[in-house]
């Protein structure tokens, strides 16, 4: 059903489609163990094609003990079991790319498993040569302890001792997931040979997890945006990058605006994007953190959103996206996951993919998947609230209220599989799912978002299709209005003479819009929830939840 993409020779691929984020754990089971895996992927790229995604981001399909849902990688050249094999995953990228779809590899380098064969090295003798992959310190000379008071961003210290060797080794995130030392040349060269050797197996490119934290300079404590961060970037670039049409898509949970520039600037010869989480850290508690529930702020949200959209206006390029496998679903964090959810899913789609910069998708997104509500903690099943969850008590915090937060912004959210059809765990499964299927299956799952001609399948569709055709969203330059209107989100787009206007309302109310000048008048609706609007004038009466675009020449 889609067309051909619209390239010119100035824009690369990844500028005009839309990505699609895989958490294969979740996302569909063929052998019955209760576990998502490739071959199950492989049985719904239709749906992918369908949708018109031009690549799917892949969480890690590596071989791993799974300490973290596999971003803790034992083997970067092979595929864990339980998701497949290599054949598996080869297939994969040929039946994606005969659908025209990419696939964009998850590249874990800031740390490994412990479980890697670098690690088993570096653990037994200093003399190995892999010992110096890691970051290694001496216990603290006054009390034997360890070398500072580091937190691992899973809680507790982010230093283990390690009596063989009889030092500690950093590990920001679990201890099972040892940072690795890039200032080592040879790890370097291990991890480019490694990246070209993906390259050569034909992916489409890599999103970087936590990359921000490669260039670390320990000793000063500086452990995100190092010193030798963009030094490796662009050693990365040249190694392996340069010459290839392909994607390189950063994490960094410590850039702000004025440092997106760096990473994605047309002659930093760096990454293509960032994914950056300011929008996000909007929703945590300033002090508590994502553990307590906090009122949805929409200024806070566009001010996040207008800043990098007017950060990176002349060069460089944003990534668009609300929810993650890290993430709860977007449309229960800043939307209406009751009555309204369709029509604010939709609206929330509206909002996002007509920005500039590159949309993604997450895996159950396009049907309108909403959080959980577990009451007991034996039912979720991240370790980083495990991990957190003993800080909290500490803390004072009650049991009650870390569940509301889990609830509210814990990566299991987005981690229950996705929901199908109506059957026996939401067709996910045939056996017993490794996280529970959210309850709200028998009415959200994608047969029945498809049965209804307008569904939230369809509305992405659409959104996908326009940016293939429009230059206008791909190109036009970012206007934002309304900053402090507490309950609309509102921005033009204007190319060559046309202005695309996309107005939202994400309220549960009717809502009276004094439109502003920038925004235009007459034209073709081009996207819309609830009513098409072909006449936007003066003052505009929006519905709950109501959003939509109008492209038209300004007056
Ligand atoms: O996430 C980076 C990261 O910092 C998040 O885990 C973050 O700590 C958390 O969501 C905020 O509370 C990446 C991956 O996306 C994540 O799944 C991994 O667990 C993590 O790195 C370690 O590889
Ligand atoms: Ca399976």
């Amino acid at each position: 059903m889609t067309s051909t993409p619209v390239k010119t020779a100035t824009l690369p691929w990844w500028k005009t489609t839309t990505g699609y984020q895989i958490y294969p754990r979740s996302f569909c089971d063929t052998n019955g163990d209760g576990i998502g895996d490739i071959p199950g992927i492989i049985s719904k790229l239709d749906h992918l094609a369908d949708l018109g995604i031009g690549f799917v981001w892949l969480s890690p399909v590596y071989r791993s003990p799974m300490i973290d849902n596999g971003y803790d990688i034992a083997d970067y050249h092979d595929i864990a079991p339980e998701f497949g094999t290599l054949d598996d995953l080869d297939r994969l990228i040929a039946e994606a790319k005969a659908r025209g779809i990419g696939i964009v590899m998850d590249l874990v380098v800031n740390h490994c498993s412990s479980e890697h064969a670098w690690f088993k090295a570096a653990r037994e003798s200093t003399e190995a040569p892999e010992h110096d992959y890691f970051v290694w310190r001496p216990p603290h000379p006054g009390n034997n302890a360890a070398p500072d008071d580091t937190q691992s961003n899973f809680g507790g210290p982010a230093w283990t001792y390690e009596p063989q060797v009889g030092k500690f080794y950093l590990h920001q995130f679990a201890k099972e997931q040892p940072d690795l030392n890039w200032d080592n040349p040879a790890l370097r060269a291990e991890i480019y040979k490694m990246m070209n050797w993906w390259f050569d197996r034909g992916i489409a490119g890599f999103r970087m997890d936590v990359i921000d934290l490669i260039g670390k300079d320990v000793d000063n404590g500086i452990l995100a945006e190092g010193p030798n961060l963009h030094p490796y970037l662009q050693e990365m670039h040249r190694e392996t990058l340069a010459g290839r049409d392909v994607l390189a898509i950063g994490e960094s949970w410590s850039v702000e605006p004025d440092r997106g520039i760096l990473y994605s600037g047309r002659d930093r010869k760096e990454l293509s994007m960032v994914f950056q989480f300011d929008h996000i850290k909007a929703g945590w508690h300033p002090v508590i953190g994502k553990w307590k529930p906090l009122p949805f702020d929409l200024v806070r949200l566009k001010a996040s959103f207008f800043a990098w959209q007017q950060a990176l206006a002349e060069d460089g390029w944003n990534s668009l996206f609300l929810t993650n496998h890290d993430l709860p679903r977007q449309v229960s964090k800043y939307g209406n996951d009751g009555a309204l959810r369709v029509r604010s899913a939709k609206g929330l789609a509206t909002v996002l993919h007509l920005m500039k910069g590159t949309p993604f998708v997450y895996q159950g997104e396009e049907i309108g998947m909403t959080n959980v509500n577990f009451d007991s903690l034996d039912r979720f099943r991240d370790l980083e609230l495990f991990g957190h969850f003993p800080i909290a008590m500490n803390e004072g915090q009650s049991e009650a209220d870390f569940i509301a937060g889990a609830n509210d912004n814990g990566r299991d959210n987005s981690r229950t599989p996705m929901q199908w059809t109506d059957g026996p765990q939401a067709g996910f499964t045939t056996g017993t799912p490794w996280i529970e299927v959210n309850d709200n299956y028998p009415q959200i799952n994608v047969a029945a978002d498809r049965q209804t001609t307008d569904g939230i399948i369809a509305h992405y569709r659409r959104l996908i299709d326009l940016r293939k055709h429009l230059p206008i969203i791909t190109d036009g330059r970012f206007v934002a209005v309304s900053e402090d209107d507490p309950a609309v989100f509102a921005y033009a787009r204007e190319l060559a003479g046309q202005r695309l206007s996309v107005v939202a309302n994400f309220t549960d109310d009717t809502v009276t819009y004094d439109v502003p000048e920038a925004l235009s008048v007459t034209g073709d609706c081009i996207s819309w929830n609830a009513d098409p609007r072909d006449r936007l004038d003066g003052t505009v009466t929006l519905a709950p939840r109501e959003a939509f675009a109008v492209l038209s020449e300004p007056a």
